[in-house]
């Protein structure tokens, strides 16, 4: 099981102006720091679950105590969405490309109806939460919007594609303009590391088959 901080691999700074420093430092190193120090605690004696990786506990969550049950999936949601956000931003963002092109092409028609869809289902959350591109069971891409920290994994989903629409993403700069938001996010969206996640589910499931 993985319970370090991934290193972001640009400055806090960099994404800057789409998203500030000061956001990406309490983002990374505050928020996601905490959910992995909580899910520590929450592990420290729970020597069975420790042996497992998060996505297979969190596919069947009622492996976990259920005392602890609601906690974990908050931590451990919070932990795999944000070691996801990091890798899929980057000042150098790029165009949508390659196999996940195809597959955005083949689900949603082209990229501006899949990025419209997408700004849609993260301004439709209400409260705190997550837009999400998601590998189905049958390995085609769906957009899901989920509340709070839950991971698309818990639904049998794989997450290619994640936007955090947590106020703490974004409230510094932007207050309550989340629309404002998610225009500039797109603006950082690594393109190049999403076919990969991509490619790598899209492996997997052509394994399982
Ligand atoms: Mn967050």
């Amino acid at each position: 099981m993985n319970l370090q901080l991934p290193l972001l691999g640009y400055d806090y700074g960099a994404l800057e102006p789409f998203i500030d420093g000061v956001t990406m430092e309490i983002h990374h190193r505050g928020y996601h720091a905490m959910y992995i120090d909580r899910l520590r605690q929450l592990l420290a004696d729970q020597e069975p679950l420790r042996r497992m990786s998060l996505e297979e506990i969190l596919s069947d969550i009622r492996v976990v105590p259920e005392e602890i049950r609601q906690e974990f999936r908050n931590c451990a949601g919070g932990h795999l969405n944000h070691s996801l956000l990091w890798h899929t931003l980057s000042p150098e963002s790029g165009k949508p490309h390659g196999a996940v092109l195809n597959a955005i092409d083949a689900s949603f028609g082209d990229v501006a109806t899949f990025q419209n869809a997408f700004a849609r289902a993260a301004m439709s959350r209400f409260g705190s939460g997550w837009a999400w591109l998601c590998m189905n069971s049958i390995a085609r891409l769906e957009i899901l919007s989920l509340p709070n920290q839950d991971s698309p994994i818990m639904l049998g989903y794989r997450p290619v594609l994640g936007l955090d629409v947590w106020e703490h993403a974004y409230f510094l700069k932007y207050q309550n303009r989340r629309p404002d938001y998610i225009d500039a996010w797109w603006q950082v969206v690594h393109w190049g590391h999403v076919n990969e996640v991509y490619q790598h589910y899209l492996e997997m499931a052509s394994r399982a088959h």
